[in-house]
């Protein structure tokens, strides 16, 4: 039974409609970065931050799973390899396709956080700065989302799958931010077999085994049956 770990970010959704985020219309040509994705931008403007999540949410419960996603449940599902898909993105498309073994390193428009406590909790279809945390009551609620210069959720976990991995995929990311764009040269380090599959040869396609080109609704499912 092989052990696979996959890595996936905006553009297996990209398919489902959903926007990402270095294309010329992508979702970075209308906001800065640094005004949306960090905790700096969000304590200078939290109701512009609110907003751009809440469309983000509204966006992704409004798109359904693509082939691609449902080719990697079914690869799950057929049980004859042991999976961790580890994804970028904060939409929900992989569990709506059925994957079960995920970890969504950059958090999940699902969820609110307070910034105050830590606690957690889902996160309601409209968000704004007023909103109170319901355990600590301090107005200090926030998206689930791991912005620039925080530390990207649950890594212990996701080098120890790379490290043990008989192969590492990496599907639809532009390998432009870290640590996921370092994942290649951590699994190759540990001798694990690495592909990419992805519509253009990303930045770090060079440090593949393997890469195969093309939209993720056919590399993805003419890689997995
Ligand atoms: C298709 C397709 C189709 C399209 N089919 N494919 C200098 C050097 C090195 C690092 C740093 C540095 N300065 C700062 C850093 C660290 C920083 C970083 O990496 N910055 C870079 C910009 C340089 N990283 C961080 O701050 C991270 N934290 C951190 O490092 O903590 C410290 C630490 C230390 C040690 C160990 C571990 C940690 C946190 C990063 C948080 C990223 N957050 C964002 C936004 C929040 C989430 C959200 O709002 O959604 O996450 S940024 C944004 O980029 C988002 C994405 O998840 C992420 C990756 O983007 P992705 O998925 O690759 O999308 P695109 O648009 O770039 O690419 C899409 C790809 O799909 C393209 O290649 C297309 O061709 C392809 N495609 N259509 C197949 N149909």
């Amino acid at each position: 039974m092989a052990r696979i770990v996959i890595l996936t970010g905006a553009g297996v959704s990209a398919e489902s409609g959903i926007r990402t985020f270095r294309a010329s219309d992508g979702l970075w040509e209308e906001h800065r970065i640094e005004d949306v994705a960090t905790p700096e931008g969000f304590a200078r403007d939290p109701a512009l931050v609110h907003r751009f999540y809440n469309q983000r949410r509204a966006a992704a419960a409004a798109a359904l799973p693509n082939a691609a996603h449902l080719a990697l449940a079914r690869l799950e599902a057929a049980g004859a390899h042991q999976l961790l898909v580890v994804t970028q993105n904060v939409d929900d498309l992989h569990e709506r396709a059925g994957t079960q073994n995920l970890i969504h390193m950059h958090g999940t428009l699902a969820g609110a956080l307070c910034a105050a406590c830590g606690h957690r909790w889902p996160a309601p279809a409209e968000m704004a700065p007023q909103d109170s945390c319901p355990r600590c009551l301090h107005p200090a609620t926030r998206p689930d989302i791991v912005w620039f210069g925080e530390m990207p959720y649950r890594m212990e976990e996701i080098w120890a799958a790379l490290r043990a991995a008989d192969l590492f995929v990496s599907i639809g990311t532009s390998g432009n931010v870290y640590p996921a764009a370092g994942f290649v040269a951590d699994a190759r380090h540990g001798g694990v077999a690495t592909l990419e599959l992805n519509l253009e040869p990303s930045q770090g396609t060079r440090f593949f085994d393997e890469a195969r080109h093309g939209p993720a609704t056919q590399v993805v499912p003419a890689w997995v049956d």
